[in-house]
């Protein structure tokens, strides 16, 4: 990424609004958000711009507000009170915020909205409440995949533009993704057993945090693999565990990468944990080998189900012809999330405008079991970026209720079952680029293959 005042930064913001302004025939209100008190107002939660405020300003101002027109766009900020730099040091004036964005920037008493204006909602209810007071009428904070009074028009547009990142984004997914490889070889190195959980998120947050980088997600850094987002990290590892961290960084641009590794707590896979994590690699490798433009990424979602069905009938888990047992709904009993998701500025990119971004026009989510958490569904293009996440997940909620194993009972051998009983959960996650031709795997060194991540545990 060029340095924060070169032109050529500059003019990386100029054209995603050009972009926007061409797309839209009125104005749009692009807010940058408010930091969220923790408990008392002048203790807070670190500050995160919201995400299209970040992709049109590329700056974390909190309390801005972009105006987009046709004729040019102007933000609208904060001035600077001098008493406040008692505490927070010497911020910049207007003019030096225009001169270091290269936008016009005006005092934000000065935001007068005479026409009509359209924006996003906002997901945190004070910013969609300050964006209700600047646009005289009611905006409702953004919630679950349909969204209430959106601007669809606008919607579309930025959907539109952020599907497909430009070089700026791409430099700046890559920078995290550097990082995200050195925390997850960190916490391979750092893991042992009798340390907590935690020392291991420890380990990892080091490097993010040390790199000026934040988390792009909370971390999930767990022994309890089979818990799909267990966030707590209080249990102590023990020799037998396989540790799952699913952790990325997030570069102080505010792209996001999202890793999922899973090593053995000893520093060796048994034979049950290695047998298990080759099939659900062989699912991962074969999933990414589909990702090209073009693709429908449903299918690739079945492809990655199917071959983890195969490797699953391989090791005499499931007995029967895998075709059949996939359309019964036998992947889904050990894989019952979908293969991934759009990943850019949010780690579930643009999922604030729910199922619009991941759904192309006419396609909605299958009610389906296996497809049913499926996030993404459109034909890949390329530029994109996605996730490519299979797991195998030993869930009792699944597999110990006869109403969710259902007629595939007969199907699943449980002495197999038994014989695994030391793999908890397995996910295998990496992020991919579409290309003209293909993909490219954003997070490809950070190591996968079994005997890669014993080395790397092992290394100094
Ligand atoms: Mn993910």
């Amino acid at each position: 990424m060029p340095s924060e005042t070169s032109s050529s930064y500059k003019s990386v913001f100029a054209a995603r609004r050009r972009r926007l302004a061409d797309k839209l025939g009125g104005p749009a209100l692009i807010i940058s958000g408010l930091a969220r008190a923790r408990n008392y107002r002048a203790n807070r939660y670190p500050f995160r711009a919201e995400s299209h405020f970040l992709y049109f300003v590329g700056k974390a101002l909190e309390g801005a507000a972009l105006v987009v027109r046709p004729d040019g766009s102007i933000l609208y900020a904060e001035p600077p009170d001098p008493e406040e730099a008692l505490w927070t040091g010497p911020q910049p004036t207007l003019e030096q915020l225009a001169t270091e964005l290269g936008l016009e920037v005006r005092p934000i008493d000065e935001l007068r909205l005479e026409e009509p204006t359209a924006t996003l909602p906002s997901a945190d209810a004070e910013t969609a409440f300050l964006q209700s007071d600047l646009l005289g009428r009611d905006i409702v904070p953004a919630s679950g995949p349909e969204l209430e009074g959106i601007d669809l028009a606008l919607a579309d547009a930025v959907i539109e533009l952020r599907l497909v990142h430009d070089h700026a984004a791409l430099t700046e997914m890559r920078a995290a993704a550097a990082v995200t490889e050195r925390a997850h070889r960190a916490g391979m190195r750092a893991t042992r057993p009798g340390l907590r959980e935690a020392a291991i998120v420890g380990a990892m947050d080091a490097e993010i945090v040390g790199a000026g980088c934040t988390h792009a997600y909370q971390p999930i850094v767990t022994r309890e693999g089979e818990v799909l987002h267990d966030e707590r990290h209080h249990r102590l590892l023990e020799a037998g565990d396989l540790l799952l961290a699913d952790v990325g960084a997030e570069s102080p641009g505010g792209w996001a990468s999202d890793v999922t590794r899973t090593w053995p707590v000893s520093g060796q896979y048994s034979g049950s944990q290695r047998a298990v994590y080759e099939v659900v690699l062989a699912s991962q490798l074969a999933a990414i080998d589909a990702v090209r433009p073009g693709v429908r990424y449903r299918d690739v979602h079945r492809v990655a189900g199917k071959k983890l069905l195969e490797g699953l009938v391989a090791l005499g888990l499931f007995h029967g012809d895998v075709e059949e047992l996939y359309a019964r709904g036998a992947a889904a009993l050990f894989f019952p999330h979908g293969i991934g998701h759009l990943l850019g500025l949010d780690v579930h990119d643009l999922e604030d405008l729910g199922d619009r971004a991941g759904y192309a026009p006419g396609r909605a989510r299958s009610q389906n079991f296996g497809d049913r958490y499926l996030r993404l569904d459109r034909d890949l293009v390329s530029g994109m970026v996605v996730t490519i996440e299979p797991g195998y997940y030993r869930i009792p909620y699944l597999l110990e209720r006869p109403e969710e194993v259902g007629e595939l009972e007969s199907a699943l051998d449980r002495r197999v079952l038994a014989e695994l009983a030391d793999v908890r959960g397995i996910r295998i996650e990496d992020d991919v680029l579409v290309t003209d031709t293909g993909a490219e795997v954003l997070t490809g060194s950070i190591p996968k293959a079994p005997a890669d991540v014993e080395a790397a545990m092992r290394a100094a």
